[in-house]
């Protein structure tokens, strides 16, 4: 078979994620056959510009030799053994003094698990085991937010907010609820300035609780910034609010950094960039920059007390702390610490990504709302941006760009009509300015499409 080959044959048997896969027997699919820094090759050998860092994972760049040399010597020596039976490993005892280390003050347990859905599980059932271990059984429900995203098992889509997800297998199961999420440009009032808007969206939480129940309600969870939903930036004072309502009424407050920790919004963790305190935090993606399949559950002071109390956690994977996995994750946390990644993106890459993304796309008339923290960056399509009227059919319009970027060798993601980026942390200026360019060629080239598509629905 030759190379050449692999794009149609992948498909007739592989089924892949969030995919029309009808649709792929048909088209194909592009084969990425290496990497290296922030670049990405085809097979027909195109250098394309990822823009999303894998899957907003690639966060120390592509090519790090020292994973692969971390990966290679934990192979030889244990490639595998579990930490379930009385039995741990050097791997899972150096990551964890890692993790400890860079987290904030109180947090000093960690849980592993095999990827972000897995965190977010465990979680669950971490958070309603807490609670049944202090003798609060009855608080079980956990709040999430509509258009979040916290993975795809059964409980990770069903906290998620994505209706399209809910829509295929009866979730969300039961106890899991839903409040609106914090986008002023969409949800604001008439006048309503930023800061008002986002005490009243922490205030959704209040209500909902009120609305259920306190001693019913196990823990509020949201992503710190909103990922998959379009990078959807909550205003200053959200947080603190949301922060407030879960002491106030005893409810656990968790954060999803799957996407936001490990560097990705200037900090560490995006709950400090927030400046706000969680219980528990989730993450993965970041933690071995994607190497290799890994996620932790980052649990506070107070919930592993609780924990310790309530006897056996009867919960794990069989690849909970695996040793390869450990010490890619150890390798790459000290990358990101040894070269302070995570202060140049703070300090240099974050704000001069802000001012250039500004500045590319706030002349096209399309584009709405634009925002960027770190190395999460987003804009809103929209029809017309003096009234803020959105393009019917939400998707449609944000797949037209997506697919304009793509062609031009640049990766950037489609949530709805949100565009998003999130690049590798160790974009270099110049490659952000060469991002930018092919982004605001693409972006002509959609305002033409778009003229054309929207005069022919006139003439309709
Ligand atoms: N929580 C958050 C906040 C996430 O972003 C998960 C949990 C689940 O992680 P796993 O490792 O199980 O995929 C995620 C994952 C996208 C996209 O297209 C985003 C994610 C995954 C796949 C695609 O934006 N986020």
């Amino acid at each position: 078979m030759s190379k050449k080959n692999y794009s149609k044959h992948d498909v007739k048997h592989h089924l892949h994620p969030f995919s029309d896969n009808a649709a792929l027997q048909e088209e194909g699919v592009r084969v990425m056959v290496k990497a290296k820094g922030v670049y990405v090759y085809d097979n027909d050998g195109n250098e394309i510009l990822d823009g999303m860092a894998g899957l907003w994972c690639v966060n120390v760049g592509y090519g790090r030799k020292e994973l692969v040399r971390a990966a290679k010597k934990q192979m030889e020596i244990l490639p595998f053994y579990n930490t379930f039976f009385k039995t741990t490993h050097p791997a899972a005892v150096e990551l964890t003094d890692k993790l400890v280390e860079i987290t904030p003050e109180g947090f000093n347990h960690v849980f592993y698990t095999g990827s972000g859905s897995e965190s977010v599980d465990t979680m669950m059932r971490m958070v309603r085991h807490y609670w049944a271990s202090i003798g609060k059984p009855e608080k079980k429900i956990i709040i999430g937010r509509w258009n979040g995203y916290h993975g795809s098992t059964i409980g990770g889509a069903s906290l998620g907010g994505m209706k399209g997800m809910h829509e295929q297998g009866d979730l969300p199961i039961p106890n899991v609820v839903h409040i609106e999420q914090p986008w002023y440009y969409g949800l604001a009032k008439d006048n309503e300035t930023a800061g008002e808007f986002g005490i009243r969206a922490a205030n959704w939480l209040e209500e909902k609780i009120t609305e259920l129940g306190a001693d019913k309600v196990a823990a509020f969870v949201g992503e710190p910034i909103q990922g998959a939903g379009g990078v959807i930036v909550p205003p200053d004072g959200y947080w603190q609010r949301i922060e407030e309502i879960c002491r106030k009424h005893d409810i656990l407050l968790v954060a999803d950094e799957v996407i936001c920790g490990y560097g990705r919004t200037g900090n560490w963790f995006g709950h400090e960039t927030f400046g706000f305190k969680p219980d528990i935090f989730t993450t993965a993606k970041g933690l071995s920059s994607g190497y290799i399949p890994i996620g932790a559950v980052l649990v506070n002071d107070r919930v592993t007390e609780g924990l310790l109390a309530g006897g056996e956690f009867n919960h794990g994977f069989t690849y909970s702390g695996h040793p390869v996995a450990a010490a890619v994750a150890r390798a790459n946390l000290d990358i990101l610490d040894n070269e302070e990644i995570v202060d140049r993106i703070h300090d240099k890459i974050g704000p001069y990504m802000k001012k250039r993304w500004q500045e590319t796309f706030e002349p096209f008339k399309y584009v709405g709302d634009i925002r960027s923290v770190g190395l999460m960056c987003g804009f809103t399509l929209v029809k017309n941006k003096e009234t803020r009227e959105f393009f019917p059919n939400t998707g449609e319009t944000g797949l037209i760009c997506r697919d304009i970027f793509f062609k031009n060798n640049l990766i950037m993601r489609a949530c709805g009509d949100h565009i998003v980026a999130a690049p590798p942390l160790v974009i270099s200026k110049k490659e952000i300015d060469h991002m930018l360019s092919i982004a605001a060629k693409c972006m002509r080239e959609f305002e033409v499409k778009m003229d054309q598509i929207l005069a022919k629905q006139d003439q309709d």
